[in-house]
């Protein structure tokens, strides 16, 4: 029955490609239900956006949509706060809806030639709404210069929209190449163009501490600085080059406030990541009595690859860091705060009295098991504060902290495990996930991280295991693609790297999983790339040239 249906599907969705012109059929994450109809609504100069009065999640989408649509067609459109019902003629209208079909995130489009009705529960569902017609709208809206000679029409159609996962992530590490502010407020525009709705902030890594906090001003004066910048690498990929400038950057507590702000109005969260107890080396440089070693003389990290020095599980430490996640919380008013929890060597716990003399202290089994003592005091401290931790899969070696969240990046073994146990996982493994890696011919593309994935590759990613009972499945929250930035020096690398990939993981968090098709996916994403294309989005031609 199923495949019935998705094959009437794609012949309804080939068929209407040859029909129309327009972009009725060009919506990249494509809705869960989509219905086109005959004719088309015209946006005119006497086009009006109606809102409700009291509604200011109506406004701000209505605001969004039409602060685009003018910028390109330079038409008088405006938001018009009213009794949207009660005003007859040709126009966009905003509207409540009261059946509960559209859920949190979801919403409903009507479009015919006499009207735009767009209904919604929530402020992000309007807001995904105008997302979907702006998409609708010709291409050309995506101009931010007034563009003459287009019809701005919106193809009729009947659209019931919600997602399939309600956690849809992409993932920033800013700590190997550091990425000012005006970029960040970028990637997360083109989150929202996506529907994605989380975005991770990977702030601290053995290369860099990127976070002001006002306790700890070293963390910043010392460790947001490396003493040289990498210009090349080996064939192993690993540095020999450096040009012996320092390099750094950091972003202040007022920075991180106004990308937060940028973000949730564009209904994105921000997951701030603090790596512990391993990927510290910067923190340790700036603070060495936080090691087991403190004698030791520590230096920000100016090469790649996993590092034994760590943080000591000591009363200072926990101090520290109790410290600097206090004001962390003040700044991401999100529910969960990411603590890292991956590749922590535990070579300097073995060599330290102090460790085993805790490990006998505690009881504990081994040096994992001190490892998961250590999540499970830094996950009672982030609790009590009500909110929740989030960390990368090794947090299951040694015993999960009660109410954590899983991330599974290497494979799905994690996020499977995690899922029986009954907590909440975000898939992102790197097999299909890992957007640092090369995406086409390794000859032909600028050095990455290990690994092949093609386009084709993650749009073939499936987050929700087979083998998980529905009761367990309930436990994927979603997908993330990640972007470690080792081999990723400026920002234009990074959107080469991200797009359009990044366009097929926001299909595969969004799009229900019948009628997905790769074929499909890459006829829409021609048009999408155009789209990118107006917004100065320096992608990958790979799949054009291929399909050429
Ligand atoms: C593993 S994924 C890491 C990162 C690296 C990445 C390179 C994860 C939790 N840790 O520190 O940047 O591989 O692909």
């Amino acid at each position: 029955m199923r495949s019935i249906f998705a094959l009437l599907f794609c012949l309804t969705l080939s068929f209407s490609l040859f029909a129309q012109s327009d972009n009725a059929y060009n919506l990249l994450p494509f809705p869960a239900q989509f219905s086109g109809k005959d004719g088309q609504f015209t946006v005119t100069a006497a086009t009006r956006v109606l809102v409700a009065t009291k509604d200011a999640g109506q406004r701000a989408a209505a605001q969004t949509l039409v602060t685009q649509l003018k910028a390109a067609s330079g038409l008088p459109v405006a938001v018009t706060p009213t009794t949207p019902a009660l005003v007859k003629g040709k126009h966009i209208v905003f509207q409540a809806h009261k059946a509960g079909k559209c859920g949190p995130e979801g919403y409903i489009l009507n479009v015919s030639p006499e009207r735009v009705v767009v209904e919604a529960e929530t402020p992000k569902g309007y807001f995904y709404a105008v997302q979907t017609l702006l998409q609708l709208l010709p291409t050309e809206v995506f101009s931010p210069t007034k563009l003459t000679g287009v019809t701005w029409a919106i193809p009729a159609c009947q659209i019931l929209d919600r997602p399939r996962y309600a956690y849809r992530g992409l993932m920033l590490d800013v700590s190997r190449h550091f990425m000012p502010v005006s970029f960040v407020k970028r990637f997360i525009d083109l989150m929202a163009l996506h529907k994605f709705n989380t975005f991770h902030w990977h702030l601290t890594d053995d290369q860099g501490w990127r976070i002001e906090i006002k306790k700890y001003p070293k963390l910043t004066q010392i460790g947001s600085k490396r003493k040289e910048t990498v210009l090349g690498h080996n064939a192993e990929n690993y540095p020999f080059q450096y040009d012996g400038k320092e390099y750094g950057g950091f972003y202040t507590q007022e920075q991180i406030k106004e990308v937060v702000r940028y973000a949730a109005a564009r209904h994105i969260t921000i997951i701030p990541e603090i790596e512990m107890p391993g990927h510290a080396l910067a923190a340790l440089a700036s603070y060495p009595e936080f090691s087991c070693d403190p004698a030791k003389k520590y230096e920000v990290a100016t090469r790649w690859g996993i590092f034994k020095e760590v943080y000591c599980p000591s009363e200072p430490t926990f101090a520290f860091l109790q410290n600097v996640l206090t004001e962390m919380m003040a700044l991401f008013p999100g529910k969960y705060i990411h603590i890292g929890g991956d590749e922590c060597p535990k070579d300097a716990w073995k060599a330290s009295a102090f460790c085993q003399n805790l490990i006998k202290k505690l009881k504990l089994k081994d040096e994992d098991a001190l490892q998961s003592y250590f999540i499970q005091r830094i996950e009672k401290f982030v609790n009590s504060k009500g909110r929740a931790i989030i960390g990368w899969d090794e947090i299951l070696e040694g015993g999960l902290a009660k109410n954590a969240t899983v991330m599974s990046w290497r494979g799905t073994e994690g996020g499977i495990e995690a899922a029986k146990q009954k907590h909440n996982v975000v898939m992102t493994p790197g097999e299909f996930c890992y957007l640092d890696q090369y995406q086409g011919n390794p000859a032909q593309e600028p050095l990455a991280g290990g690994g092949y994935l093609p386009i084709e590759k993650v749009y073939s990613y499936e987050p929700t295991p087979a083998e998980l009972t529905p009761e367990q499945q309930k436990f994927i929250l979603g997908v993330q693609g990640n972007v470690w930035t080792e081999y990723i020096p400026t920002t234009q690398h990074v959107e080469y790297m991200v797009y359009p990939r990044a366009s097929a993981l926001a299909e595969i968090g969004w799009m229900p999983k019948g009628p997905r098709n790769f074929e499909d996916f890459a006829m829409r994403l021609k048009e999408h790339l155009k789209r990118l294309s107006y917004l100065n989005v320096n992608y990958s031609k790979r799949l054009l040239d291929i399909r050429a």
